[in-house]
């Protein structure tokens, strides 16, 4: 007897049966004999490991328009108007948003996230929220807090005692935003500075590095550079990049090399940054992404994030990882089949990888967290947005959703190719 038995998965090119005991994968095999407490039908459904946000704001979210929507669409805009907002932040205010984000993350199968908290607030009302709403949803949902400076570690007053202390709280990662430091001096100085306060505290790296459409705007090479000198690399991450999208050729074919080197991690944000970007050309329009494809060609790895959820600086968004790998799809020309469904395990299995995630995967031995998609594969469920219809948090379902249903003249129309 299991607790519970998924049947007829699809796992990679097999139809199994899951069968899920004391919240472990105990088995995985075709055609289970034995019963269960709980049998679900899977109906040939995809299924995954949970989706992973491995880079989102809990503390801005569900906030768009407060107290003036973003009419630049820009960066700058988003900061100054978060800014404002900030000084009315609540400890009540920000559980309430960051749990209603989680909630909507987790009935989509996203349980594990890793979220900035900004740190250049000397009260530290969202960090510290942010901590309570951690041990408040531990049970369905993982969560790593980064400590972000948002408005400058070493260009804000005190921020680097703020970062220190911020880590002293209890924040998980270490941040920085060495492009909105005051000076390009000032920007290498703060990567230096994450990597001693990473060394000192012993955490992982998160920085927010060259999110701007200049060219100029080096500091990846830094923290590559950092990461070779401290042997850090699987434990540093580089989000945004976008630059890197900017930069001659020349140069980012050297860079590449060095980035290889190294060994770090990168998240890109295609939502995101494909709309705070480009936001200062005329025409043609840069399209303000990192070069996902040529890092993931390298053999880099990648994950996608959300980064925003209707806040200052993107007012849309439910939360589902498949949005920004249907973005990425696009946005990156990751077009070819195999490409496709690599957009799929930017949202999964790398993004494990970035959060350094142990005993994560559909595999025996592995804590049952398990979603199932409504289609037969990655690929196809990067083409029609599937629904995700179940998800396991240790072998206890926590959500079910029933996906659409179409009729049209009187028959069920699904969108999949050779339907009747
Ligand atoms: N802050 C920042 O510097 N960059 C972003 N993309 C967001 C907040 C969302
Ligand atoms: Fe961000």
């Amino acid at each position: 007897m299991y607790q519970l038995i998924l049947r007829g998965t699809r796992l990679g090119d097999e139809v199994l049966d899951i069968g899920v005991q004391d919240g472990t994968i105990a088995r995985i095999s075709a055609g289970i004999e034995e019963g269960a407490g709980r049998e679900i039908e899977a109906q040939g459904r995809l299924v995954s490991p949970p989706f992973i946000e491995s880079h989102v704001h809990l503390d801005t979210t569900l906030t768009a328009g407060e107290p003036r929507w973003n009419e630049s669409g820009t960066l700058f805009e988003g900061i100054r108007i978060w800014s404002e907002r900030k000084k009315r932040l609540t400890r009540e205010d920000v559980i309430a948003r960051a749990t209603q984000l989680l909630r909507w993350q987790a009935a989509q199968g996203v349980l594990h996230v890793r979220t900035h908290a900004d740190v250049t607030d000397p009260e530290f009302t969202g960090l510290k929220a942010l901590l309570e709403v951690k041990e408040k949803v531990r049970g369905w949902a993982d969560v790593q807090i980064v400590a972000f400076p948002q408005e400058g570690m070493l260009s804000f007053p005190k921020g680097v005692e703020l970062m220190e202390e911020a880590l002293k709280l209890g924040a998980d990662v270490v941040g920085g935003i060495p492009h909105y430091e005051h000076t390009r001096e000032l920007g290498v100085e703060s990567v230096k500075e994450s990597f001693r306060l990473a060394e000192k505290h012993d955490r992982p790296i998160d920085i927010h590095c060259d999110e701007t459409d200049d060219p100029e705007s080096r500091f990846l090479e830094v923290m590559a550079a950092e990461a070779i000198r401290t042997g850090m690399g699987e434990r540093v991450t580089a989000s945004h990049t976008t630059a890197f999208g900017s930069y001659d050729n020349a140069y980012a074919f050297k860079l590449m090399g060095f980035l290889v080197k190294s060994g770090i991690n990168f998240v890109a944000n295609p939502l995101i940054n494909i709309t705070l970007q480009g936001r200062y050309d005329t025409y043609p329009k840069r399209r303000g992404i990192t070069r996902v494809k040529e890092l993931w060609q390298n053999g880099l790895n990648v994950s996608l994030g959300y980064d925003d959820i209707m806040d200052p600086w993107y007012p849309l968004g439910t939360g589902g990882m498949l949005q920004p790998a249907h973005m990425a799809v696009h946005a990156c020309h990751m077009t070819s089949r195999k490409e496709v469904t690599a957009c799929f395990d930017m949202v999964t299995e790398n993004a494990a990888r970035t959060l350094g995630l142990k005993a994560y995967g559909v595999a025996e031995g592995n804590p049952a967290n398990l979603v199932l998609v409504d289609a037969p594969d990655r690929w196809d469920a990067i083409r029609r947005l599937a629904a995700t219809t179940l998800v396991t948090k240790d072998g206890e379902v926590i959500s079910e959703t029933s996906p659409a249903q179409t009729r049209l003249m009187g028959e069920i129309v699904d969108f999949r190719r050779g339907e009747e």
